[in-house]
């Protein structure tokens, strides 16, 4: 999944875009590097990011909407919490909603997936994206993040989506210290019981940073290595800036993960 920012405060300026051209253009190189799913986003949810309004959101987000679903067809996400939102896109041609509140902010928006027969992502965030690093707690969080999940997709699921619509995903960098962080990665595997696709966003995020000193703009390598450790705990998706490096650090995971699957090692 490539992530492609249309905010004009995301945390890494080089993913930043202003035009509509300029995001389709850059779309088109991602998927020619190898992205399967672009995720499209007009609202920051780096910690710290404030909250913007629909209108504002739906002029970043549809006119590029419509524009790549005219010129490829690629799966499209938009990252929102808003239902008017995420109407909006589905109609104008994304296939899935990515939304960081798994439902919570704007409970509508499970319907909008489910009259649309939409895709669902479901991730796990402690607080908001404002407050959410002031001091996270959790007794134990991989536990925690699972019992959210479930109890969201229940909800999903009583409101009619079917269960091969939805996608799990625990939510890295959202509410939660560096050692959360690293648990959550570390005993990612407990959450792939589920039986829900995982999607795991970990590209050039703090933890990553703090571990290896490392500023936003240098921390590619240490992106690709958490991505692989992902893949082999069973991620299925993985949401980065970086697309060719992270396909090819893909591949080697997969092939590695396949082969040993097949010879039953
Ligand atoms: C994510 C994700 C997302 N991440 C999904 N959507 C962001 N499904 C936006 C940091 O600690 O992981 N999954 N949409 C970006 N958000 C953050 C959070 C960026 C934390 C940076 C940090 O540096």
């Amino acid at each position: 999944m490539g992530i492609l920012n249309l905010t004009p405060d995301s945390f890494y300026e080089g993913s930043r875009l202003s035009s509509v051209d300029q995001a389709v253009d850059r779309a088109g190189r991602m998927i020619a590097e190898g992205a399967d799913l672009i995720d499209i986003g007009g609202e920051s949810s780096r910690p710290g990011a404030e909250p913007v309004s629909v209108d504002e959101e739906l002029s970043r987000v549809i006119p590029v909407v419509e524009a790549l679903a005219a010129a490829t067809s690629t799966l499209i996400s938009v990252d929102t919490t808003k239902s008017a939102v995420a109407r909006a896109a589905l109609a104008a041609g994304a296939h899935i909603i990515n939304d960081i509140s798994a439902g919570r902010a704007d409970p509508a928006i499970v319907d909008v997936v489910r009259e649309f027969e939409a895709g669902m992502v479901l991730m796990h965030m402690q607080g908001t994206p404002r407050t959410m690093q002031d001091q996270p707690v959790y007794d134990d969080v991989v536990a925690e993040v699972g019992a959210f999940l479930a109890q969201q997709t229940a909800a999903a699921q009583a409101a009619g989506l079917d269960r091969r619509s939805l996608v799990w995903d625990p939510g890295i960098g959202f509410g939660k210290d560096f050692n959360h962080n690293w648990t959550l990665v570390r005993q990612l595997s407990k959450l792939t019981t589920s039986g829900y696709p995982l999607l795991v966003g970990l590209s050039r995020k703090r933890f990553l940073g703090s571990l290896c000193n490392r500023p936003v703009t240098d921390r590619l390598a240490a992106s690709l290595a958490a991505a692989v450790l992902a893949i082999q705990s069973g991620a299925a998706i993985i949401r980065v800036h970086d697309v060719k490096e992270s396909c090819d650090a893909a591949r080697v995971a997969d092939r590695i993960r396949l082969d040993s699957i097949n010879d039953g090692d």
